[in-house]
C-alpha cells in the first residue's frame, strides 16, 4: 500500500488549505504535520528549512519527493491522481481559472503574507499596505468572478480557483476583519462553498477541533 502523504502545514495558513483541500479532494491519505509560523516561527528552522528552502508553508511529501509551492503540489496531484477533476476541460474556462488563482495566488497573499510583518516599519503600517493590495484585490475578484460564477469560481465545476478562494476569503475575514459584503459574487461563493463539506472538512477550526479532541 502506498505510504501516506505528509503535508507541512499551518492551521490559519491559506497556501495550506489550499492543497489540503486538494488532498481531501482527491481523497489522498494523508497526514497533517504542523509547522508554527507565527508564535514558533517554526519555518525559520534548519530542520524546516532542509524541507522547503523558501521556509513557507506547505510543504508536501508523496510518492517518494517533497514538492514546494502549493499550486506546483496541487497541479502535481491533478497529473498524477487525475479524479476528480480540479481544471475544467475547455481552454477558456481554464484561462478563466488561472486568472482568479493568479490573482490571488500572487495579487493578494504575497502582499499580506505574516512574513512582512517584520520588514515594514510597524504592525500599523504591514495592516494598512496588507489591507490596500487585499482591498484591490477583492475589487478584481468582483469583477472576475462576476464574469465566470455559477456555483462555482468557473461555473459549477470545483476547480483550483475554488480551493484558492475560500482559504483567501477567511483570511481577509478573519485576520484583516475585512467587510466583503460590498463584493456581491465574492459573498455568495463564499457562503455557499464553506457550507461544502469539502472546506468544513479542511477549514482550520475543524483542524482545532481534531487537536482538541486528541489532547
Ligand atoms: N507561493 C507560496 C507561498 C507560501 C507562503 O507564503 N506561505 C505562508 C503561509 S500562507 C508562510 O509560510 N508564511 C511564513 C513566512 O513567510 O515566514 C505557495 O503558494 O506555497
Amino acid at each position: 500500500m502506498a505510504e501516506k502523504a505528509i503535508l507541512y502545514g499551518y492551521r490559519f495558513s491559506s497556501c495550506s488549505w489550499r492543497v489540503r483541500a486538494a488532498l481531501l479532494a482527491k481523497r489522498i491519505p494523508f497526514e497533517e504535520r504542523a509547522v508554527d509560523i507565527v508564535r514558533g516561527r517554526e519555518q525559520l528552522t534548519a530542520q524546516y528549512r532542509a524541507i522547503n528552502p523558501a521556509q513557507k508553508v506547505p510543504a508536501l511529501v508523496i510518492d517518494g519527493v517533497t514538492l514546494v509551492e502549493s499550486i506546483a503540489i496541487v497541479q502535481y496531484l491533478e497529473d498524477t491522481r487525475p479524479l476528480p477533476a480540479l481544471t475544467p476541460k475547455s481552454p477558456l474556462d481554464k484561462a478563466r481559472m488561472t486568472e482568479i488563482c493568479q490573482t490571488i495566488v500572487s495579487g493578494i497573499q504575497p502582499l499580506q503574507n505574516i512574513g512582512l510583518k517584520n520588514f515594514l516599519t510597524s504592525d500599523e503600517e504591514y495592516t494598512r499596505f496588507s489591507l490596500h493590495w487585499c482591498e484591490r484585490g477583492l475589487e478584481t475578484l468582483e469583477e472576475l468572478l462576476g464574469r465566470t460564477a455559477g456555483t462555482h469560481c468557473v461555473g459549477d465545476q470545483l476547480t483550483v480557483a475554488d480551493l484558492c478562494l475560500v482559504p483567501q476569503l477567511f483570511n481577509l475575514t478573519h485576520r484583516f476583519k475585512m467587510d466583503i459584503s460590498k463584493h456581491p459574487t465574492v459573498t455568495r461563493l463564499n457562503t455557499q462553498l464553506l457550507a461544502q463539506d469539502l472546506f468544513q472538512r479542511s477549514h482550520p477550526n475543524t483542524l482545532k477541533k481534531e487537536k482538541d479532541a486528541q489532547t
